[in-house]
């Protein structure tokens, strides 16, 4: 190979580089913003709503700066009452986590919480959940074709009575 002719391959060798960089620079705002994370607090006024004996619901809040959740007392199966709803109007694929707080007791919680996706008309689930199993992290209820979702959670469980369901933030990444 003559000298000029390594140089040649040595310029188009750093050439490649320059535009494999100018590629990656270029498409990385894009793959970072390709998933947004939202995360919605059960206590903030919109994106939540609930229902069946207002006074079976009771508050667990340790102070200003601990996160408040909600649980009521399970019922058996197909005998629901209370129900808790969260939503938010996004669409597209869509991933949905929600939140089980560091302080349940987890010899009360349930074993078989039975969660609800509907998008658009279509009901997907239960996803059944042992709520005892996840204290202080995000459980995932999975990966859906999202049309203005909601997420169901009913006291509704099938590991009989005297469990608690738990209800708290849900967060959804699209
Ligand atoms: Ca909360
Ligand atoms: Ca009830």
């Amino acid at each position: 190979m003559s000298e000029q002719t390594v140089v040649k391959h040595k310029l188009l060798r750093r050439l490649g580089v320059v535009l494999i960089t100018l590629i990656v620079i270029a498409l990385t705002p894009r793959l970072i913003s390709a998933a947004t994370t939202y995360t919605y607090n059960r206590d903030w006024a919109s994106g939540w709503n609930e229902g069946g004996t207002p006074g079976d619901w009771f508050l667990t809040n340790y102070g200003a700066w601990v996160n408040p959740y909600q649980s009521t007392w399970n019922r058996p199966l197909g005998s629901w009452d209370n129900w808790g709803r969260w939503w938010k109007s996004i669409y597209g694929t869509c991933t949905i986590k929600t939140y089980m707080p560091s302080s349940i007791n987890t010899n009360q919680a349930t074993h078989r919480a039975r969660y609800y996706v509907v998008s658009g008309s279509t009901w997907y689930g239960p996803f059944v959940i042992d709520q005892a199993g996840w204290p202080g992290q995000w459980i995932p209820i999975g990966t859906f074709n999202c049309s203005s979702p909601s997420l169901y959670l009913y006291d509704d469980t099938d590991d009989g009575t005297s469990k608690l369901v738990h209800y708290d933030d849900t967060r959804w990444t699209y």
